[in-house]
């Protein structure tokens, strides 16, 4: 049995996909971050980063902690035997598209959504967060009209990409004033992750 650390978000989606697609039995605890329960010592013990989602494999050998998403997706996809090639330069281009999603992707557009959503705008901030966000949506693109999935099979690298540039694809256009225009090859790849099971379990 897995304990998954939780609280409703982006980031959370990202594992919760994955424990699904993995077919491991878990248990949801949820971690009330806006009460500042990320700081309790029994949570930091699990993730010391102080941020969900963290998981704990309750394991006949011990527990197990994990925390930071892309760990978290690497060890379930190892554990299950899903989603990530077992050798060679096909697990490496996955692992770094995976990286590409959690530390590229996953980092921009939490700055993004800080500074378009404070009252007073820091000038340049947004234009400074949403040319990057254009930017690798255009990388995504170019890829996705090259691959199926980002990596030819549907694979974890797929996980965290899909979840931020769900909710993120359409400001980011508006805000682009045309210099992201259309995204054929996301918009296909976004109704087909969509329309996975697992996907649409976690809603
Ligand atoms: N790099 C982390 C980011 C996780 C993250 O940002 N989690 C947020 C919720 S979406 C959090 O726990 N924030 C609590 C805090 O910063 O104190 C990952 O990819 O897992």
């Amino acid at each position: 049995m897995i304990t998954f650390y939780t609280y409703p978000g982006p980031n959370a989606r990202k594992a919760q996909i994955m424990l699904e697609e993995s077919g491991e039995a878990y248990q949801a605890v949820t971690v009330d971050i806006k009460k500042g329960e990320q700081f309790d010592p029994k949570f930091l013990a699990i993730s010391p980063n102080n941020k969900i989602p963290a998981i704990v494999d309750h394991t006949a050998d011990g527990p197990v902690p994990v925390f930071e998403t892309a760990a978290i997706l690497t060890y379930l996809a190892e554990k299950s035997g899903r989603l990530l090639p077992a050798a060679g330069a096909k697990r490496y281009d996955v692992l770094a598209w995976l990286v590409w999603g959690t530390g590229s992707v996953g980092g921009t557009l939490p700055q993004l959504h800080h500074y378009s959503d404070l009252p007073d705008r820091v000038p340049g901030t947004v234009e400074r967060f949403n040319t990057e966000a254009v930017r690798l949506f255009k990388v995504l693109e170019r890829r996705l009209q090259q691959h199926e999935y980002i990596c030819g099979d549907y694979s974890i690298a797929d996980i965290p990409t899909f979840c931020s540039t769900a909710g993120w694809l359409q400001r980011v256009k508006g805000w682009s004033d045309g210099a992201l225009g259309d995204t054929p090859a996301i918009d296909r790849w976004l109704k087909a992750v969509a329309a996975r099971p697992a996907v649409q379990r976690v809603g």
